[in-house]
């Protein structure tokens, strides 16, 4: 833990993260400053709170001369490392660290970390319930949208902190140290921050980066990139397939999800593949990736069939909507990445209509073309991304420039017959026309709702 009483902390970003780190430095006694690039009349729903807790607010940009005037620095996710004030004040040797990190500091009990492109918080929400099946006490936070600091005044000996961890919180910790982490897959994504898929393998690579022989790390045997990674961590090593068997974790055998502690030891059968109630063969990674993070935590195979099976999809990941005039509608406004749109698509075997686009972030949209070519009937683009997503799906699939959702969705619903699927994965993040991904993808369902009040026939 660090002493915080009478220390000048700057907070960098006013987001969710920002304001919990803020007042939780507060309560710990620190002179508390936040600074944020959006200005006074944006933040005002926060400021009056803080003001009256005693933080001093700087915003509608960052300035030097605030950075410089701390002895440590706080910044929330979405904060860019090479911001420039970031980047002179570290020159004077000041301490930067994250939201994830302050917390990591004071979080009582044991810690569960799950990080991954796609997957992670459908991953990090089961175990969250395993564990609770299984009596032992969990916390569930972090990216998935709960600050982990808000964890910290809950958290106790007995506690399992269950937190998602994304490359944007990674990329600042240092004494970060669970007991079990899990990578589900590393694949592009967030090419816009951090330059390089290279840099961008690394940043999920510090969630074991403080881990050692006591530790565990669950690892996907069937990502190179996650292979790969192997080789870089001292804690003991827990693999996950949907290809094969493995040394020590889980695997498909027969039909069913298998289980194993370690080499050699006896084969636990821990359900059968069909009980699972998502969709996807993604979500049987994840499935696979939780009963051993979960085994691992100490909760018997049985209490984990019991908790998957009665586990439903988390809000915006893969989540049926409702089916209008035969046409089913589904939400994955998650999908924010290429390799989790692919993900989506595979999901159904033909006869899709894909809602894509949004703020661009780097990747390829070429990688789509055989399932596009298989599976979907036609692409309706929506937001900053469109041209180039057109530019590059030309002669695969049809392309109907939309521009908003409310066109998509209404293009889409027109077009698709009974029994298709109409599917908003949109391969991009959403801050071009939404607040966020939540935001875009309950616009969506309310879009979907409108137009089964508007077919709706009185019997
Ligand atoms: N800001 C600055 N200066 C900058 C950049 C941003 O002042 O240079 C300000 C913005 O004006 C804004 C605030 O920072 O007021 C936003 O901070 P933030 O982007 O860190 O957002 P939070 O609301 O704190 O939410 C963050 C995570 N957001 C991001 O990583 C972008 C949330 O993940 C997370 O749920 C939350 O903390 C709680 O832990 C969201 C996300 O999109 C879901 N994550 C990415 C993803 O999943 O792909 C990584």
């Amino acid at each position: 833990m660090m002493e915080l009483k009478g220390k000048k902390v700057l907070v960098v970003g006013l987001g969710k993260s920002g304001l919990a780190a803020a007042l939780f430095l507060r309560h710990k006694g620190a002179q508390v400053t936040v600074s944020d690039v959006r200005s006074a009349e944006a933040l005002a729903r926060d400021i009056p709170a803080l003001l009256e807790e005693g933080i001093m607010v700087e915003a509608g940009g960052h300035g030097l001369l605030t950075f410089r005037r701390q002895d440590l620095i706080v910044v929330s996710p979405g904060v860019p490392l090479d911001t420039p004030e970031l980047v002179q004040v570290k020159g004077f040797g000041l301490p930067i660290i994250g939201e994830m990190e302050l917390a990591a500091r004071f979080l009582k009990g044991k810690m569960l970390a799950i990080t991954g492109s796609n997957g992670k918080t459908t991953t990090t929400a089961l175990v969250g319930e395993i564990l609770e099946m299984g009596g032992l006490p969990a916390l569930v936070g972090g990216n998935i949208g709960v600050p982990v600091i808000e964890l910290v005044e809950q958290s106790n000996d007995n506690t399992w902190s269950v937190v998602e961890v994304s490359s944007f919180q990674l990329e600042s910790t240092i004494e970060f140290h669970p007991k079990i982490a899990v990578i589900l897959n590393i694949t592009p994504d967030h090419l816009d921050r951090h330059g390089t898929f290279e840099n961008y393998a690394r940043a999920k690579e510090r969630i074991f980066a403080a881990m050692d022989e006591h530790d565990c790390v669950v690892l996907n045997a069937d990502n190179a990139p996650t292979v790969d990674a192997a080789a870089r961590t001292s804690a003991k090593i827990f693999w996950f397939s949907l290809e094969h068997p493995v040394d020590q974790g889980a695997w498909l055998e027969e039909g069913s999800l298998v289980f194993r502690g370690a080499k050699g030891a006896e084969i636990e059968q821990v359900m059968p593949l069909k009980r699972i109630p998502l969709k996807g063969s993604h979500n049987v990674e994840n499935v696979l990736a939780a009963v051993v993070a979960s085994r691992l935590a100490g909760v018997p195979a049985e209490t984990i069939r019991r908790a998957v099976e009665g586990f439903q999809a988390v809000e915006h990941r893969l989540e049926y909507v409702a089916t209008v005039n035969g046409v089913e509608f589904y939400n994955d406004s998650k999908a924010t990445n290429v390799d989790a749109t692919a993900k989506a698509i595979a999901a159904f075997s033909s006869g899709v209509h894909l809602i894509m686009g949004g703020k661009d972030k780097g990747s390829p949209y070429t990688v789509l073309n055989d399932l596009l070519h298989e599976r979907v009937r036609a692409v309706y683009t929506i937001g900053s991304a469109a041209a180039k997503i057109e530019s590059q799906l030309r002669g695969v699939v049809p392309v109907l420039a939309c521009e908003t959702l409310a066109k998509a969705v209404s293009e889409a619903g027109g077009k698709a017959r009974p029994g298709e699927v109409v599917l908003l994965a949109p391969a991009c993040s959403s801050f071009d026309q939404f607040e966020n991904y939540e935001h875009r993808g309950r616009i969506f369902k309310e879009l979907v709702a409108e137009r089964g009040w508007k077919t709706w026939q009185p019997a």
